[in-house]
Order: structure tokens, then C-alpha cells, then sequence
């Protein structure tokens, strides 16, 4: 049978047997008493990660989102973020149907938006405008292809957000793959943020899971909220013991899968179809765009898929190609002869 190249998301990821053997024999309790050794350790070697007070388990990206919106928010308060993030993109308007906020989306460069612009959407002090509460930023920004954020942008926004009274949230689903494409450390890139969710299920490699961060009274009530929404989980730990497992062996090889989607990059952008600037490609994940209107993405992603390569359709005129721990030299090579082969001249 052929290979499948499963280039559609690094979700798709599946456990390693040394990430099985951690999950298997990891110790567990009953999480809801807080008596899970393995979900405490990672709880606590994130919040040190990432230079937080505590921090928490939750089931996935969407929920730490939510959490950490519903935590830091009132019904009817207002939350700036870009237009092309994933909680106001992706995240079935879960914030307006449970958080009862309103958001503010701005459309940003690549996902990327400035102090200026931010300044611009902040509400006045007037009873006709709702109370802007929180400033969400995504970094690195998926659906601006894996775009790092710059961190000298992102304390120019504290700075705003310090003037305004307004907290400030960090998507960081893949925020290690901005660590590691440019070494800085996570707790400098989390400093200007009063929370942070970070995903073990994408780069990781991890099954399930993500866990948000912040101070410990913010942790605490991110914590209620966390039990109404029904994400009070028990014996969890056999979920931790993979993050555990990811944190130590996971990490640094990030940077392997930035150089293979280099890689791609460089070689696809020289197909006339596909033509686009590699050096946007900084971390993960390739957008690439299909300059003939007549060739639609799904028609691209159903050609490629006949000759084993997934990928997924990202909007008008775009594919994404996302490289992760299950895709090694001999997959790119191939994934290369494959693009050459159908849409080369
Ligand atoms: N992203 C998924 C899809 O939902 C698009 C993907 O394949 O990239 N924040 C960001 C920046 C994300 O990219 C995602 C998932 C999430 C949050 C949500 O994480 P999950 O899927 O665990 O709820």
C-alpha cells in the first residue's frame, strides 16, 4: 500500500512507543481531588516553562481559549483580536455562546497586528461602548502560515494595554516552534501576556491536551471555569505523562521540522503555480497560494492525495502543508517529486 504523507495538520501526529511506554506506566490519581501526581508535575513544570505562577490542564487548544477568555472577561465586554485568529476563525463562536463577549476583530499583516492599530479599536470610557476587557494575540499565527510574532511588537501592546486597563491573552498553540525558530526563551515571550494557552497535541506530538497559564488567583478561577464547562477530568494523568514525555524529548526537535518545511518551500515556490517568497516560511507550516482561479485548492488537494500526499484547502486560492514529528526527509523528498510531477512545466 502507499505511504500516505499527511501534510494536513501537525494534529495528526500519533504517539511514539516511548510516549506510549511514559503513558502507560505514569502514576495517577483522581485529578478532580487535585491528587494526580503526573497532571501536578506538568502543571507546574509549564508554569516554570513559561515563567508563570501555576498553571492548568485542559483538554484541547479550543478550551484553553475559552477558559482563559471566560476568565478574564464579564457578558458584554469586548475582546480586540485579528480577524484571521483561531478563536475568532475556528472556535464556533464559542466565546460569544459561553463567555458572552463581543469581538473586535482587526485584520492584521500575516496575523500580525500593531500597537497603532490595537489603539484604535480601544473603546472610550462612554455608556454606548461595551468595556474593552482583553487583547488576544496568536503567536506563531497559523492561518498567517506559522508567522512568528515579533516580541518587541508585543510589548509595545502591553505598554498600550498597561494605559488602558486591558489583560492580555496569548494564543501560544504552537508558541514553542516561535521559541525554537528564534531562541528566545519562553517565560520572555509569556512575560507580556497575563495568560497563556499552549497546545501539547500539535508540535509536541502529543495525543490530547494543552494547559493555560497565569498568576495563581487567575489559575484559580480559570479553574472553576474549567469545572463548569465539564472539563474536570480524573486519572488525566495518563494524558500529562505524554506532555511530561514531550516537554523533555520533543522541544528541540521543532527545529527539524522548520528546516523540512523550508524545504518544501524553496522547492515549490519554483512551480509557476505555486510561485511565493520560501523566506515567509519561519516555523511549521507552508500557506501557499494557487495563482490560476480556474484550479480550485480542492482540486489540488484531490490530485495530491491520489499520489499519497495530504494536504488541506485553506481558504480561496490556498493550500497548507504543516510538517511535524511523523514527517521525515524521505517524505519531503518525495512530497517534492510529487508537486514536480503534477503541476511542474
Ligand atoms: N488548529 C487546527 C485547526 O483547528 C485549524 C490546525 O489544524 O491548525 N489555536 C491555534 C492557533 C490553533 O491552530 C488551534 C488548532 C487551536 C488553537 C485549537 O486547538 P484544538 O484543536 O486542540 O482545540
Amino acid at each position: 500500500m502507499m505511504r500516505l504523507i499527511d501534510l494536513r495538520s501537525d494534529t495528526v501526529t500519533k504517539p511514539t512507543d516511548e510516549m506510549r511506554k511514559a503513558m502507560a506506566t505514569a502514576e495517577v490519581g483522581d485529578d478532580v481531588f487535585g491528587e494526580d501526581p503526573s497532571v501536578n508535575l506538568l502543571q507546574e513544570k509549564m508554569a516554570g516553562l513559561l515563567g508563570k505562577e501555576a498553571a492548568l490542564f485542559v483538554a484541547s487548544g479550543t478550551m484553553g481559549n475559552l477558559v482563559s477568555i471566560l476568565t478574564h472577561t464579564h457578558p458584554a465586554d469586548e475582546v480586540i483580536l485579528e480577524a484571521n485568529s483561531h478563536p475568532f476563525h475556528y472556535e464556533a463562536a464559542s466565546a460569544a455562546a459561553y463567555a458572552g463577549v463581543q469581538f473586535f476583530p482587526i485584520l492584521g499583516n500575516r496575523g500580525i497586528l500593531t500597537d497603532t492599530e490595537i489603539a484604535k479599536a480601544i473603546r472610550p470610557d462612554d455608556p454606548h461602548f461595551p468595556k474593552t476587557r482583553l487583547i488576544c494575540l496568536e503567536n506563531t499565527h497559523n492561518r498567517g502560515g506559522g508567522k512568528i510574532y515579533p516580541l518587541e511588537e508585543i510589548q509595545k501592546i502591553r505598554a498600550l494595554a498597561d494605559a488602558n486597563g486591558i489583560a492580555m491573552h496569548l494564543d501560544g498553540a504552537r508558541l514553542f516552534n516561535a521559541t525554537v525558530a528564534t531562541g528566545i526563551p519562553p517565560a520572555d515571550y509569556c512575560k507580556p501576556f497575563d495568560s497563556i494557552s499552549v497546545c501539547l497535541s500539535k508540535g509536541l506530538g502529543c495525543p490530547v491536551g494543552s494547559v493555560i497559564a497565569g498568576s495563581k488567583e487567575w489559575i484559580k478561577a480559570a479553574h472553576q471555569n474549567r469545572k463548569r464547562l465539564g472539563g474536570g477530568m480524573r486519572q488525566v494523568g495518563i494524558l500529562a505523562a505524554a506532555g511530561i514525555y514531550a516537554l523533555d524529548h520533543h522541544m528541540d526537535r521543532l527545529a527539524e521540522d522548520h528546516r523540512r518545511a523550508k524545504e518544501l518551500a524553496d522547492a515549490i515556490s519554483q512551480i509557476p503555480l505555486f510561485e511565493f517568497t520560501p523566506s515567509a516560511v519561519e516555523t511549521n507550516i507552508i500557506v501557499l497560494p494557487i495563482h490560476d482561479p480556474e484550479t480550485s485548492p480542492e482540486e489540488v488537494v484531490e490530485r495530491l492525495k491520489s499520489e499519497g500526499v495530504l494536504v488541506v484547502p485553506f481558504g480561496p486560492g490556498e493550500i497548507r502543508l504543516v510538517t511535524h514529528i511523523g514527517i521525515d526527509d524521505k517524505d519531503v523528498a518525495r512530497t517534492i517529486e510529487v508537486f514536480q510531477k503534477l503541476f511542474g512545466e
